[in-house]
């Protein structure tokens, strides 16, 4: 382990990653440079620890040392070859966190799903009593919660691929992989080197250690795991530890809890669970211990998330679907046809495939913002369709049209600008229309 009169570190990047780096290392007593391109009038200069050394306006690393690079830093910038040329080791904070951690981690890594289920898995783990920090590529930088961890907590770290690039040592308690698809290739340079540092979140594990792997991706498919690591895969086959049909989901072979049970809906929200569940089931708590919680969690704001249920219709937002891709995955979430909420700012998005799922998958849409007429055009005739201007005058009008049982879902397909300053935004607007729904029409 690292000597504070043996080793000196320079950190690259004063942004979240950067900031809590530098400041963890010179609260334990490290000499520490830190430095970031951009002026000092731009940095958060005052965020840090006095002890800091800063070089703003550039890039620097002095010779020998660590290098605790920020995920944003892209391979073979000036900044990336000055780091591997000069430092001693070059570090993401990750494995600057997991040498250092005092408890047991579990880290997510994938390409969609993962703020979802690793909020789910810290929810599961608190549940079930556990002392927990959340973060890593989502909310907090891991460096920012690791004095606060002891022996019995349980860090629940979501990894990104950047971060896995210079990630050398780590080697998490329980290590997940959600998905693979193509994903950030322009960083990488080839999806094969994208994969390349997905597979090294599990790449130094043992026996004693848990890999959970979607059972159900081709790609992860063609893996080959570590020998010793204990495997628990997930998916829609009965073949796996944990997984699901269309009513529940069954750990080793029995069934757990159905789908009806939880707030958080859709199919791909039971991928998330399963994943989760996977991940904690056995090694942290048995399902008892955290099935309250499970029921309970309603997911991440803005995706997917239920807000109420307003004279038997229930309401939900994705007001994170801010193109036709992502509202795709909201077309295809639930069996049952619903209400769609869709329509904003035009940034030229191609919506054909997208209207010809609305037609698929809804009971009619309620189109508002500049891309209504746009989205309606794509939508098949004879489907319902009622166009509005803004997202008020939709609400109100699917209000009059959903009847009790139905569901009535916000995923715009669309930014928010314009009628919002961005998607939480529209996505709080929509949460206080629903909540004055329910105190001015019913319970
Ligand atoms: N910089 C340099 N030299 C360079 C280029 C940039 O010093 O050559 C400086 C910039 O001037 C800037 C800083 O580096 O000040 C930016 O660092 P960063 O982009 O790594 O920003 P952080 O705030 O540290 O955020 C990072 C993650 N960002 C990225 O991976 C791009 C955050 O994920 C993460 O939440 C945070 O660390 C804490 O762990 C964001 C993200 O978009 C949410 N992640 C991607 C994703 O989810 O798809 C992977």
């Amino acid at each position: 382990m690292w000597k504070a009169s043996e080793h000196r570190f320079s950190v690259l990047g004063l942004a979240r990653t950067g900031v809590a780096a530098a400041n963890w290392l010179a609260r334990h007593g490290f000499d520490v440079l830190a430095s970031d391109p951009k002026p000092a009038s731009e940095l958060p200069l005052d965020k840090l620890h006095p002890a800091v050394k800063t070089a703003p306006g550039r890039n620097e690393v002095r010779e020998g040392d660590v290098v605790i690079i920020s995920p944003g830093i892209k391979p073979n910038t000036p900044a990336w070859n000055l780091a591997h040329e000069k430092g001693s080791q070059v570090l993401s904070d990750i494995d600057l966190f997991g040498r250092l951690c005092p408890c047991p981690i579990v880290a997510i890594t994938g390409t969609d799903g993962k703020s979802t289920t690793t909020a789910l898995t810290g929810e599961l783990l608190r549940g079930a009593g556990y002392k927990t920090f959340v973060g890593g590529n989502i909310g907090l930088a891991c460096m920012e919660g690791l004095d606060d961890l002891t022996s019995e907590s349980v860090a629940v770290l979501e990894v990104s691929c950047f971060q896995l690039t210079h990630c050398p040592s780590f080697s998490p308690a329980v290590a997940l992989v959600t998905n693979i698809a193509e994903d950030h290739v322009e960083y990488h340079g080839s999806m094969e080197a994208y994969i390349e540092a997905k597979q090294q979140i599990y790449a130094n594990m043992g026996p004693g250690q848990r890999l959970v792997l979607n059972g159900d991706d081709p790609e992860i498919a063609k893996w080959r795991v570590p020998a010793g690591v204990e495997v628990r895969r997930f998916g829609w086959k009965k073949e796996y530890e944990v997984w699901a049909d269309d009513q529940a989901v069954y750990v080793d072979g029995r069934r757990q809890h159905g789908h009806g049970e939880l707030k958080l809906q859709g199919r791909h929200n039971v991928e998330n669970i399963m994943a989760a569940v996977a991940a904690v089931e056995g090694r942290f708590a048995t399902a008892n211990r955290f099935l309250p919680a499970l029921r309970e969690f309603p997911g991440l704001e803005h995706r997917m998330e239920f807000v109420a249920t307003v004279n038997g219709v229930s309401w939900y937002n994705d007001s994170k679907a801010t193109n036709p891709h992502a509202a795709t995955a909201v077309l295809t979430a639930f069996s049952e046809r619903f209400w769609l909420l869709a329509g904003g700012y035009e940034k030229g998005s191609d919506f054909t495939e997208f209207g010809r799922l609305v037609a698929a998958k809804t009971l009619g849409a309620v189109l508002f913002g500049v891309t209504k007429q746009r989205i309606a055009d794509t939508i098949p005739s004879g489907h319902p369709v009622h166009i509005v201007e803004n997202l008020p005058q939709a609400v109100a009008k699917v209000a009059e049209l959903a009847r009790p049982g139905e569901r009535v879902i916000l995923a715009p397909a669309c930014a928010s600008f314009g009628e919002f300053k961005d998607f939480e935004h529209r996505g709080r607007v929509f949460k206080e229309l629903v909540r004055h729904l329910a105190e001015t029409r019913g319970a």
